[in-house]
């Protein structure tokens, strides 16, 4: 009660926006003609199943995906000549011998088996061959309630088709309308880039005249790399209507209908990495079976209600303006020329429309494409990239309350641990589990691609820090006692797999790259101890040593466990006053190459802090201001919130602006023409397309918004000068704090938060504030979820010249709070 309260006193006080849209016209991506491309047709998906519109009028295409339905089969990926090898290819690094360690590393570390990839279902035509002479056209994805709808006149009628995959019922929904009595005739028929047999049939529904009309198509997935095709795909499709339906040879047909309901399901044999042995066919019915006994409009309510459910949890007002009248490719083409910040807005949200839609509990991870993909080769096979790209994909997870929507990829870390054990043993000797660059539905855990992209034994480490993170924001002990094991076995691979260094004596991941980058002039990446993965040891380490005193639990490993981290090098910086990349001072300051990995410790990690770390933090700067504010889509979305880290709202706020550059459809799909880095449908473009820089830009708006790593909640710790006034509603800060906030003149104004299991709420902003219980902080955090990392001091060259950032003044506040409470303040 009290908590509602304190929102109704929020909502009702906004007096900085200026625009008179309601809510879910603003959540709205529109467009005054079909698409053209793959990147104009509009997402919908209920995690298991992807749908892309197009919003043909006369061909309606709708492109589907199963998120299980990937080429091969069970296999593992682990090089049986690397452990041999291994010795001497440490000896070579270490001798400086780079590029003869690189070769050695070619011919010794890969199978020649890649992973497999991300397959399509193909696509679902709906053709109305009588249209002609459309006008009023109009089609929309409505991210406040996860539906699609087309629109358009013809032959004096008004056709309506609405679409969404039902998070419920497990079916994509498409209703056809026509406002003219029995004016909607239409086909059906299926293709496919992948071999398939069509069967089409219609069923007598006992006790009604009526007869529906069934098409079912079976899809075989695909070899790759010499690993057999073991997954094949059921689509099934039911049409209900109250014209005639009837079937073609391998179409569905309705003829003389007003309105009509098709019904899409889809099941592989896919039952885990494993294990093919599940009933593709009588899944795929069952879900259909079910969704057909049911009306369309309770199937509508109930999803619209799920959907809502997560996504109503946040509500995000920047300064409006009246754009959401353009439509939006053209809005997104003058973003650069307006001051458009409602687009930022809706942006943000359709992040968490796509996590939402893409990763719910019990399904797969979201992979490099999210679940659509419309290729039998897809970019980068549409796998999943974990030297950073499937990391983005669950940043915002925590913080823009979808915490729930994390869940698949802890699943996919528990199979990782698994798989990744022998591949431990087998190529490092070493206990625990490991994995490299990339992973697939298979969890390969084997080095892919080659020596200088995939020899990274770095993948798990950075993937079990999420299971950290979600203890973090959640203090669920019994979560973090269910996964404290793969933290273990995790921290046990550095533990066996690090060696010393034999110049610095410090212990190193060798061979190893700073991900897809080298500063040797001989073509080679190989590398010791680099700066990331020197950052990623730490984190596994420190941990699971943090776990072991939470769960009161393992004393001894705890003490084993610090003595190894103990060993692990500083981080240095460098002659040109930069975080050093790598342990030798080697980095190029007019190098702008996308991955920034050594700020990794930035973000998404906490071993960077200006108050603890401030010689570090400007280093930290300095490193990604060299490394220039334009990249690939995934580089900008790490860097808004590298510069939100900073402390920089205004630098945020320009990588902001170089997302939001439309990147025209059409093309090669993988060549950058101009700066563009979004498609009209608003997916992010590496290019090609990548929902990773989606998500990286979601979670950056949140962290300009709202950070809890570093000691305390911070509120607006990166507000840029063109967001003077707005609010936000349900972030969430580690320690399990919810914040409703409201600012003006570029200065908080009140917050509500509510504490969902009590603890010291610390608070810190730049603006003085007042509120019951609040007392002036004292000495350290007390309150261990928001405690940032104790690094060791950095090692700093002596041509350097650095100096410690300064920092504006900030006030800081305590709060004893009970779990339920509602904290409020405002400016004083
Ligand atoms: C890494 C990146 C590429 C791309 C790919 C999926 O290899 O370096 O830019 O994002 O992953």
């Amino acid at each position: 009660m009290k908590q509602y309260f304190a929102l109704a006193l929020l909502v009702g006080t906004v007096v900085c926006s200026c625009g008179n849209k309601a809510d879910n016209e603003e959540l709205k991506l529109w467009y005054s003609q079909p698409a053209k491309a793959w990147t104009e047709a509009l997402p919908v998906g209920n995690s298991h199943q992807g749908g892309m519109v197009f919003g043909g009028t006369g061909h309606e295409e709708i492109q589907l995906n199963d998120e299980t339905f990937w080429a091969g089969g069970p296999h593992t990926n682990i090089p049986e000549k690397a452990n041999a090898a291994l010795p001497k290819v440490r000896k070579l690094i270490f001798d400086g011998k780079f590029a003869e360690a690189q070769d050695v590393v070619n011919q010794n570390f890969f199978t020649g088996q890649n992973g497999m990839g991300y397959l399509t279902l193909g696509s679902l035509f709906i053709d109305m061959p009588d249209i002609q002479d459309v006008s009023n056209y109009y089609r929309d994805l409505n991210i406040s309630n996860a539906t699609a709808t087309t629109r358009f006149t013809a032959n004096e009628t008004t056709y309506t088709r609405e679409v969404f995959a039902s998070l419920t019922d497990n079916v994509i929904v498409v209703r056809i309308e026509s406002d003219k009595k029995c004016g909607l005739d239409f086909d059906i028929s299926h293709n496919c880039p992948l071999p398939n047999i069509i069967e089409v049939n219609k069923t007598i529904i006992p006790g009604k005249s009526a007869e529906d009309v069934s098409m079912t198509v079976k899809i075989d997935g695909k070899s790759q790399e010499g690993v057999d095709a073991k997954l094949a795909a059921y689509l099934m499709v039911t049409i209900k209507s109250d014209g005639t339906n009837q079937v073609g040879k391998s179409t569905l047909q309705v003829r003389g209908a007003t309105t009509a309901t098709i019904y899409i399901s889809s099941a592989t044999n896919f039952v885990n990495y494993n294990d093919v042995s599940g009933n593709a066919k009588k899944l795929a019915e069952n879900a259909l079976k079910s969704a057909v006994e049911k009306d369309y409009k309770s199937l509508l309510n109930s999803h619209i209600s799920a959907y809502k459910k997560q996504f109503d949890r946040v509500k995000l007002e920047l300064p409006k303006s009246d754009s959401s009248a353009i439509e939006t490719d053209r809005r997104l083409a003058a973003f650069n020329s307006g001051n458009d910040q409602a687009m930022v807005a809706l942006m943000f949200q359709y992040g968490r429309y796509l996590l939402i839609s893409s990763s719910q509990p019990g399904g797969q991870a979201a992979n490099l494409q999210g679940i659509w993909n419309n290729m039998v080769d897809a970019p980068w096979d549409s796998k999943y990239t974990i030297n950073i790209n499937a990391e983005m994909n669950y940043w915002p997870a925590e913080v823009t309350n979808l915490s729930e929507c994390h869940q698949p990829l802890f699943s996919l870390i528990a199979d990782l641990a698994q798989t990744g054990r022998a591949t431990a043993r087998q190529m490092y000797n070493a206990d625990g589990w490991v994995a490299h660059h990339n992973t697939d539905i298979w969890r390969v855990t084997g080095p892919i691609d080659g020596a200088y992209w995939g020899m990274w034994p770095n993948g798990g480490g950075w993937l079990s820090t999420h299971i950290w993170q979600h203890y973090l924001f959640t203090g669920d002990k019994k979560f973090l006692a269910e996964n404290y094991n793969i933290l273990k076995e995790c921290a046990k691979f550095y533990m066996t797999a690090m060696v010393e260094h034999p110049v610095s004596g410090y212990l190193v991941t060798t061979p190893s790259t700073s991900p897809e980058h080298g500063y040797t002039n001989d073509g080679s990446s190989m590398t010791a101890g680099c700066t990331m993965d020197n950052q990623i040891a730490f984190d596994v380490l420190n941990q699971v040593i943090e776990a072991t005193k939470v769960l009161d639990t393992d004393a001894a490993f705890r003490d084993s466990a610090q003595t190894v981290l103990d060993r692990i090098a500083p981080m240095a910086i460098g002659q040109h006053n930069q975080l050093q990349e790598w342990l030798v001072d080697a980095d190029d300051p007019t190098d702008q190459h996308r991955h920034v990995s050594h700020l990794y410790g930035l973000y998404p990690s906490n071993q960077i802090s200006p108050f603890k770390q401030p010689q570090l933090f400007e280093a930290a700067k300095n490193t990604l201001t060299q490394r220039g504010d334009m990249a690939t889509g995934w580089s900008i979305g790490w860097k808004i919130n590298l510069w939100a880290r900073l402390l920089d709202g205004n630098h945020a706020y320009k990588i902001i602006c170089n997302m939001l550059n439309l990147l025209p459809s059409g093309g090669n799909p993988w060549m950058a023409r101009g700066n563009g880095r979004t498609y009209a449908n608003l997916f992010d473009a590496h290019p090609p397309f990548q929902i990773d820089g989606n998500f990286g830009f979601c979670a950056g708006v949140a962290e300009m918004l709202l950070q809890s790593h570093d000691g305390a909640v911070h509120l607006l710790p990166s507000l840029p000068d063109v967001w003077p006034c707005g609010s936000v509603k349900g972030l969430v800060a580690r320690g399990g704090f919810v914040v409703d906030m409201e600012w003006q003149n570029g200065k908080i104004s009140r917050a509500a938060i509510t504490s969902k299991s009590g603890g010291t709420l610390r608070i810190r902003s730049n603006t003085e504030l007042t509120g019951n219980g609040l007392k002036p902080a004292e000495g350290n955090c007390p309150n261990a979820l928001l405690v940032s990392a104790d690094v060791k001091e950095p090692i700093v060259s002596e041509k350097a010249t650095i100096k410690a950032a300064e920092l504006e003044k900030y006030f800081e506040y305590d709060v004893e709070t009970a779990a339920g409470q509602v904290v409020e303040v405002r400016a004083k």
